[in-house]
């Protein structure tokens, strides 16, 4: 065992920890910029710095391990100057103008510069800012990256490698002149980032948020010009409360629903109308493919960071991608030709506006496969930033339902928003279209959860079906490499970009750590659980589209409008 004394006080311990870990167990509270315990550690803040007998230096904490007969000094006032001379040198490295601009930062009230800031006690910045003299980059469809507000902690890009496994972005340059990057300064945009801005939640200031389309969406709403039908995924409608300061899932989708009417929208329907779609349309795709054993394992297209991931990465897999659009791009094509047929709407005055938890959907709806399905895309945090601005107080307002016939869905749908939803909802639908027979056991324990890869056996008439669920790009590498290498086989694989599913995009509130993921998958789950269809196929109005428009899942007309094909 080891015995540290912290603060004066005695602790033992029976590993070789860091002393942040160690204060942490001893709940002591050490400041720390650039570090998190998901990622390698970095050292480079030295926010965490503190003091241990005998040593000249202050120690960084995130780095350090403890060892027996350590004296260590957290807060004295060595600790506690240095400390603020850090975080000045910090503040006069970020945004110069960060004091006045703060209040139009995407991050005015998550900011972590400021909220340190406070627990260290800074008063005055007595170091003048410096120019980085860097443009911002706008030359993605779904990220901004702004280098004055960057403090270089390196979280982004430690993300971006270690977690997704996609290294666009890294460091340049040395002292004064260092700063985050894309290959030969080529910009977001114009490198093989796949938007799924896992980068925008782990950075601690606003120097990454999202391309934002608020502004178009206020026109759009307030023009006579069009009719706005907005339409929320899944994941949304659990997180929206965490941006009013409660608990996922506390304030009702129907709350929400009556935020987004007030808001002037003109219809309110629901993506999951399209993701009952998708499951019909997808799962008569993988029973053809099963039968002809063609082109398996069927992967799922829903994600378009994973899309992307696999276009650049593996484009010997495209031909395993679903022919299906995602849900987002199944629900516009829809809404623009059958509700707008049927309502005598011309398809061009329509503005579908999506609501999402992701960033990389909106370079989805301007993928040339898709353009013109979907106009705009909100995150789920523009969403609330919306609410806020029209001075809705969405935990007070009263409950309404999803408008008719694109806001009727099935608890299958709801499901897609969290790791496994997506092949669990397949199952519940495929299992009875194959067998005939009625499912019994519709909950599919083993397939739910945060872990990165999960796999199971299915049996569905007398044939064992591999699955595998896959979230997070960095663990879809590692899947993909073992299929390539003949390590695994499977026949369905759910892939999603972002760790623990949709609840986990890049759009969802900050922060977005492993706590609030088990709560939002928790919340969707009982959404799930409380519905009165849980099965896509049960689907009233889906059952309806297919009498009246589309005939059969995989039909002509659904070719047409539902799938599309993808190229490397
Ligand atoms: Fe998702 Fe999907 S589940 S991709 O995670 O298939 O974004 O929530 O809307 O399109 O339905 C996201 C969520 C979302 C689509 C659906």
């Amino acid at each position: 065992s080891i015995n540290i004394k912290i603060n004066n006080r005695s602790y033992t311990f029976n590993d070789k920890i860091t002393i942040l870990q160690a204060a942490k167990k001893a709940n002591i509270k050490i400041p720390t910029l650039c570090f998190n315990e998901k990622l390698a550690p970095y050292g480079s803040c030295r926010l965490c710095s503190v003091e241990v007998e005998n040593k000249k230096n202050l120690m960084p904490a995130c780095v350090t391990l403890i060892e027996d007969g350590m004296n260590i000094k957290t807060h004295s006032k060595k600790v506690r100057h240095v400390r603020k001379v850090i975080m000045e040198l910090i503040i006069a490295s970020h945004d110069i103008n960060c004091s006045s601009n703060c209040l139009n930062c995407s991050r005015a009230n998550s900011c972590e510069i400021r909220k340190i800031s406070d627990e260290i006690g800074i008063r005055e910045i007595r170091i003048p800012p410096i120019n980085k003299k860097q443009p911002v980059d706008k030359s993605s469809f779904s990220i901004i990256r702004d280098p004055q507000k960057c403090i270089i902690c390196n979280r982004c890009v430690r993300k971006c490698s270690e977690i997704q496994n996609i290294n666009i972005l890294t460091i340049a340059n040395r002292g004064p002149e260092t700063h985050v990057t894309t290959f030969m300064d080529k910009g977001m945009g114009n490198v093989e980032c796949t938007n799924c801005g896992q980068c925008i939640l782990e950075c601690p200031t606003g120097a990454l948020h999202e391309v934002y389309h608020i502004d178009q969406v206020w026109e759009a709403i307030e023009s006579n010009q069009y009719f706005t039908i907005v339409q929320t995924a899944p994941a949304v409608r659990v997180a929206i409360s965490e941006e009013f300061n409660e608990k996922s899932g506390k304030i009702s989708p129907y709350q929400m629903v009556e935020g987004l009417k007030l808001l002037g929208f003109d219809k309110v329907f629901d993506t999951n109308f399209a993701a009952d779609l998708t499951i019909m349309e997808e799962g008569y795709e993988f029973i053809d493919r099963l039968k002809n054993e063609k082109d398996l394992p069927l992967m799922t297209s829903c994600s378009p960071g994973w899309i992307k991931f696999v276009e650049h990465n593996y484009p010997e897999f495209i031909k395993n991608l679903s022919s299906c659009k995602s849900p987002q791009q199944m629900f516009g094509a829809i809404a623009k030709t059958y509700f707008a047929e049927k309502n005598d709407i011309s398809k061009d005055k329509i503005k579908v506006i999506s609501i999402m938890p992701c960033t990389a959907k909106k370079y989805e709806m301007q993928r040339k496969e898709m353009i013109n399905d979907v106009d705009y895309v909100l995150t789920t945090r523009e969403l609330a930033k919306m609410f806020k601005h029209a001075g809705i107080d969405l935990c007070n307002l009263k409950e309404s339902l999803y408008d008719e016939p694109l806001g009727e869905s099935s608890g299958a749908a709801v499901i897609f928003g969290a790791s496994g939803g997506v092949m669990e909802a397949a199952l519940r639908t495929s299992y009875e279209v194959i067998t005939g027979l009625e499912l019994e056991k519709i909950d599919f324990h083993d397939l739910r959860g945060i872990k990165g890869i999960k796999e199971a056996e299915v049996k569905i008439a007398n044939k064992n079906i591999k699955i595998a669920i896959v979230n997070g790009l960095g663990n879809a590498r590692t899947i993909l490499e073992k299929i390539k290498n003949g390590e695994k086989q499977y026949h369905f694989i759910e892939f999603m970009a972002c760790p623990g599913g949709c609840i986990g995009g890049g759009g969802q509130p900050i922060p977005t750590d492993e706590n609030t993921l088990i709560e939002r998958m928790t919340a969707i789950y009982d959404i799930d659980k409380n519905s009165e269809y849980r099965k896509s196929h049960e689907n009233p109005s889906i059952k309806k589209l297919y009498k009246e428009y589309l005939d059969h899942p995989n039909s002509e007309k659904s070719h047409e409008l539902l799938h599309t094909h993808y190229t490397s």
